[in-house]
């Protein structure tokens, strides 16, 4: 991609630069009145939001990630499409779909208001796509920066026969301390422990961090207060259309075998998920559209 170019075509005075990434990878910047935003185009990877009121990102970036075309970036919000987790069909195709790890293309960039500015992205089937999944099919994601994030995930079904998607916006989003973090909005609410063979529990109260979790919660709310006492903050998400939460902290023996994470870095970040996972399947049917959408909050008492 020519970021000169993209400048010329979707460049946005004193809002928004294309600039030359990590790894060589085109990356949108993105400064308002309203906050501070890094984009990779790679992926349709939001990698850093900050609003204009906070001195710490929403979002946990590791040090130790890949830039590099066929990888995925670790952390910010990979999109997971057109299914969740590893290969529904074990064909030994990538663990959360194909499309975190491909280029996507620059649809619109817009200044919605003085602090709020929008960037469409779009992933176009390659022939590399199809030996991964041969439906036809648009993808979007619109992104919002504004005192806000906003991400809207967007499936078009533009072929002639039904097909059906898991999906996730799988957020890593930093906190001051693990220990010191609880999650309100699953409480009474069943998961899937993927520690345990996928067993059916029940969940009593607020969420903690004591040691490795991996869950799928199901027939969730949409709507979770993150309260992290050593940042001082709360962050609040809200989403539509998703029926399952994801929460995921890799603890300390899961990290070590992880190359791209730090040892310590699971102390500062978990992954909260609004999407349709595991039985919470998507059905698109020719011509129609879905759209997942989810948006972060930053807050303080
Ligand atoms: O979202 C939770 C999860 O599915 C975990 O099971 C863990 O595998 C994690 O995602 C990260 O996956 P990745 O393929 O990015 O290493």
């Amino acid at each position: 991609m020519d970021i000169d170019q993209l400048n010329i075509d979707y460049g946005i005075t004193d809002q928004l630069t294309f600039v030359k990434g990590n790894g060589g990878l085109p990356f949108i910047l993105i400064s308002n009145p309203g906050a501070t935003a890094l984009i990779s185009v790679y992926a349709a990877q939001v990698l850093s939001f900050q609003p204009a009121t906070e001195c710490e990102d929403l979002l946990f970036l590791s040090q130790k990630s890949s830039y590099e075309e066929g990888k995925a970036i670790r952390g910010g919000i990979p999109v997971c499409w057109p299914w969740f987790g590893p290969d529904p069909k074990d064909r030994d195709r990538p663990d959360h779909g194909f499309v975190r790890n491909g280029l996507w293309a620059v649809l619109a960039t817009t200044a919605i208001a003085d602090n709020e500015t929008k960037v469409t992205l779009r992933f176009q089937e390659t022939i590399e796509s199809k030996s991964y999944w041969r439906k036809p099919f648009i993808l979007d994601l619109e992104i919002s920066v504004g005192d806000t994030l906003t991400l809207k995930l967007i499936t078009r079904n533009t072929g002639n026969k039904t097909f059906s998607i898991t999906q996730a916006l799988h957020a890593y989003l930093q906190v001051g301390d693990i220990n010191q973090v609880q999650i309100l909005g699953l409480e009474n609410s069943h998961y899937l422990d993927k520690l345990d063979n996928s067993l059916q529990k029940h969940q009593s109260g607020a969420v903690t961090f004591l040691e490795e979790v991996d869950r799928i919660y199901t027939g969730t709310q949409n709507e979770w207060l993150i309260n992290d006492s050593s940042f001082n903050r709360q962050i609040k998400i809200t989403s539509t259309s998703n029926k399952t939460t994801v929460v995921w902290n890799p603890w300390e023996a899961t990290s070590a075998k992880i190359p791209d994470l730090e040892p310590d870095d699971y102390q500062h970040f978990i992954c909260l998920e609004a999407g349709n996972v595991d039985t919470d399947t998507v059905e698109l049917l020719p011509g129609n559209e879905y759209s997942l959408l989810t948006n972060f909050k930053i807050t303080r008492d």
